[in-house]
């Protein structure tokens, strides 16, 4: 492990560390067959199952379910989630994506779901049979959520979906997609359900291509038919129930750029080491030494927020909506910052295919983006500094 220095810090026990190392060396071990594999790269369905079914082997999916329902610890453990992210993301994006569309497309059922939801689900989010996705954003309501259009029809026994949801993460391999829309008015007009990908009314309508490549869809609903036991929480919850979710994960989307972040900087530190100019090494200039001593502070102030924000919900189990978007916004921020650093020390070469700092340079884009884009955390920073000290949680 590159530099662990970190997991001495107060905000950590003595099982993340061991965490934080374990999976470390399972990901040296085990991700390159996976990911380096001939045609893994041109076939991201095959290779995000394989992933995942590698996840839930090694044991690391039961960081996305509570103990009773075969998970790792008693709740939902932030850091655990944030150190797996992290890690992860510094041996591959791919990796981490995997994971973490585990953690966020069940996320919902394990925070509020019925304890049938739950045993129907969980468990097998835990082994790796079920793949999970998270279903919010619409082609006219991306950061602006509660604009959905998107509805729940009820019907004798459940509801009856119609409508569209784009950007969904593992669209086209997930069997099971948390799903949020509309059955009133406004934010308080949404409601969280769960559908399987098998339902007869839930069709794929396009796969999408990014500059990262891994499952990514459109979604059309046409009168899918969902049994009321399928709703997670009560009916009007759904936002919250969505934006709470999104507090506990848009830490971990902080984590992820921080693995992505701490690559880049070992990339750099190589190179600059190995790379001879001058008569000396690109370390030995003051220009390259600055552009390091740069990478490694936005590092550890990135990681200083995440941290915090995830002791706070798990240790304090206070509300986090300001920490954790400080914590994505910083830490996607700064480790585009980061990335771009590695990438100009590498000159020609950073910008070829199959150079680790040009994938990174690829991988690091959509952070910014998904999960609430950093404009909107910057939004939510700010209604929670405006709103009345006792209103604040
Ligand atoms: N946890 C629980 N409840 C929350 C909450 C949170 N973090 N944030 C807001 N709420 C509640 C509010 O208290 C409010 O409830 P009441 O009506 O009972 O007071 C309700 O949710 C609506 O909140 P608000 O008025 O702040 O909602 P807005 O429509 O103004 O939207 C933002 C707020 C912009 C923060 C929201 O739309 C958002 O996060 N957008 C980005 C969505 C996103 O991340 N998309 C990516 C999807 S995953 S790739």
């Amino acid at each position: 492990m590159a530099d662990c220095d970190f997991l001495d810090w107060p905000f950590f026990e003595a099982f993340h560390r061991e965490l934080a190392i374990e999976l470390d060396a399972w990901s040296a071990a085990t991700l390159p067959a996976i990911i380096d594999a001939p045609g893994a790269h041109e076939n991201v369905d095959d290779t995000c199952r394989k992933l995942v079914s590698a996840l839930g082997e090694g044991g690391w999916l039961k960081y996305c379910a509570p103990a009773s329902y075969g998970g790792a610890r008693e709740t939902l453990d932030v850091r655990s989630l944030a150190l797996i992210r992290e890690t992860l993301a510094r041996h591959s994006g791919l990796a981490d994506f995997a994971f973490a569309m585990q953690g966020l497309g069940s996320g919902a059922i394990s925070l509020f779901g019925s304890e049938d939801l739950k045993a129907a689900y969980l468990p097998r989010v835990v082994t790796g049979e079920k793949i999970a996705a998270f279903a919010l954003s619409e082609p006219d309501a991306g950061s602006d959520a509660a604009a959905m259009s998107m509805t729940l029809r009820p019907t004798t026994d459940g509801y009856a979906a119609d409508g569209e949801k784009t950007w969904i993460s593992n669209g086209g391999i997930a069997d099971f997609y948390t799903l949020f829309a509309r059955t009133g008015e406004g934010a308080r007009g949404v409601t969280a359900v769960v559908i399987d990908a098998d339902n007869p009314g839930l069709s794929i309508a396009e796969r999408i291509d990014v500059i990262a490549p891994h499952p990514l869809a459109r979604l059309n609903f046409e009168g899918a038919q969902i049994p009321a036991s399928a709703r997670i929480g009560a009916e009007g919850e759904g936002f919250k129930i969505a934006l709470a979710t999104l507090d506990v994960f848009r830490t971990t989307v902080g984590a992820a750029a921080l693995g992505l972040a701490r690559r880049a900087l070992d990339e750099a530190t190589d190179r600059a080491v190995n790379r001879e100019m001058f008569g000396s090494t690109l370390a030995n200039m003051p220009i390259a030494q600055e552009r390091l001593a740069e990478m490694a502070l936005d590092i550890d102030a990135s990681a200083l927020l995440i941290y915090r924000s995830a002791w706070i919900k798990d240790v304090q189990k206070r509300r986090v909506t300001k920490e954790a978007a400080m914590a994505k916004l910083y830490a996607t921020d700064r480790a585009q910052t980061v990335i771009d650093k590695a990438v100009q020390m590498f000159g020609g070469l950073g910008v070829k295919k199959g150079v680790k700092v040009e994938e990174l340079y690829r991988d690091i884009r959509a952070l910014r983006i998904y999960e609430g884009a950093s404009e909107v955390q910057k939004l939510v920073i700010a209604r929670q500094i405006l709103k009345k000290p006792k209103e604040m949680t």
